[in-house]
């Protein structure tokens, strides 16, 4: 199975990214944002808990997320393999699926990084605001909150995923045709050494 990480900071393009690799190498795609919102527009006690954090560009509690994916996991045993977008996003997530993935006796193959500058991501965030209706999007105070706490919390998962020499850094400026050319181009030299 191929489990990929798709990493980088809010607005680097996972979830756009995700979509065209899915569809390229047939994996699950699993948003944790994306299961986040879901909640949040069903009015769920998950979702109005999530929602007064997400509002504010702080992280969800771990045990929430991983309990979300554990139980995702457990349903998708059959499939080919993952693409995580936006998960994990601390180290103790990353702790938490290392172990989960063994329970499968499974491994993440690789995580890849995408690399885009801090005014780039504000404004794509902004841009996405105008029409996505996401609070979140909408406010340079509360995106410049997400950047620091991307920057602070989940920063340190690139040392965790260098230390087990599946960190892959790709550049996320230029098309998203593109960038996905290099993010696929990594993901076959991966599968070559599986
Ligand atoms: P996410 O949904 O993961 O939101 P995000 O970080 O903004 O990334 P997203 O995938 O949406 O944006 P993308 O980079 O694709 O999380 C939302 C919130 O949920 C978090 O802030 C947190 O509160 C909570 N949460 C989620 N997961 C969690 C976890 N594991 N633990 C705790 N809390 C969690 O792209 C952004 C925009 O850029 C798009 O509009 C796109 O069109 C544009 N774009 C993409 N590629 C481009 C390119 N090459 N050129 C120009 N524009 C481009």
């Amino acid at each position: 199975m191929l489990n990929i990480v798709l990493f980088g900071p809010p607005g680097a393009g996972k979830g756009t990214q995700a979509q065209l690799l899915v569809e390229h190498f047939n994996l699950k795609h699993l948003s944790t944002g994306d299961m986040l919102r879901d909640e949040i527009s069903r009015k769920t006690d998950l979702g109005i808990q999530a929602k007064a954090l997400i509002d504010k560009g702080e992280l969800v509690p771990d045990a929430i997320v991983c309990g979300m994916i554990e139980k995702i996991l457990e349903n998708n045993c059959g499939c080919t393999g993952f693409i995580f977008d936006g998960f994990p996003r601390t180290v103790a997530q990353a702790v938490a699926l290392d172990e989960l993935l063994v329970r499968f006796k499974q491994n993440v193959s690789g995580m890849l990084a995408l690399e885009v500058d801090k005014q780039e991501l504000i404004d794509r965030l902004l841009e996405r605001g105008k029409t996505s209706g996401r609070a979140d999007d909408q406010d340079v105070s509360i995106i410049e909150n997400r950047i620091d706490v991307y920057n602070t919390k989940t920063m340190p998962l690139i040392d965790y995923y260098s230390a087990q020499q599946k960190f892959y850094p790709v550049k996320g400026v230029g098309s998203i045709a593109e960038i996905s050319e290099r993010l696929k181009a990594v993901i076959e030299g991966l599968t070559v050494v599986l």
